[in-house]
């Protein structure tokens, strides 16, 4: 059960941003226990987000989802606890928020828009190698 403090990337996508959500995915975090240890607010720029989705190159969705995560500001950031990695994903639900359970991020705050890209409020990076990889990517 014990496992040493994982620290994780999250990202409030560009819908989240728009929708003034910042502070209530925050409020989420910080309620379940974890800690905020760095919070930025930037625009990715395509470059960026051809390596954070590099695993997703050459699928359908690829090029709608860069494209919906270039569309305004995101918010990064460096969550930090035990067995966090794991933690945030079932607090930001399924991929899909039509069927993410009530209670997560993306059950109570998210829907299809019937756009070739799922619209999911946030990004949880999904093992340790990906948070390594991925807050070197978004924080340096
Ligand atoms: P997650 O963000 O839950 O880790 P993922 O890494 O498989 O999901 O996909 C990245 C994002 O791409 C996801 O948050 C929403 C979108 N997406 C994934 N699969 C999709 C699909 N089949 N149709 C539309 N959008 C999809
Ligand atoms: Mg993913």
């Amino acid at each position: 059960m014990t496992t040493s403090i994982e620290e994780t990337l999250v990202l409030v996508k560009p819908d989240g941003v728009a929708r003034n959500l910042t502070g209530e995915i925050l409020r989420r975090i910080e309620a379940k226990g974890y800690s905020l240890v760095d919070i930025r607010l930037l625009q990715a720029d395509r470059e960026l987000l051809a390596k954070h989705y590099a695993e997703h190159e050459g699928k359908p969705f690829y090029e709608p989802l860069v494209e919906f995560m270039e569309s305004g500001p995101v918010v990064a950031m460096r969550v930090a606890g035990n067995r966090v990695i794991e933690g945030f994903r079932v607090l930001a639900g399924t991929t899909d928020p039509t069927t993410a359970a009530p209670g997560t991020i993306r059950g109570d705050f998210g829907r299809d828009w019937g756009l070739r890209v799922q619209q999911n409020l946030v990004h949880g990076s999904d093992s340790v190698e990906s948070a390594e990889r991925e807050l070197s990517l978004w924080f340096g």
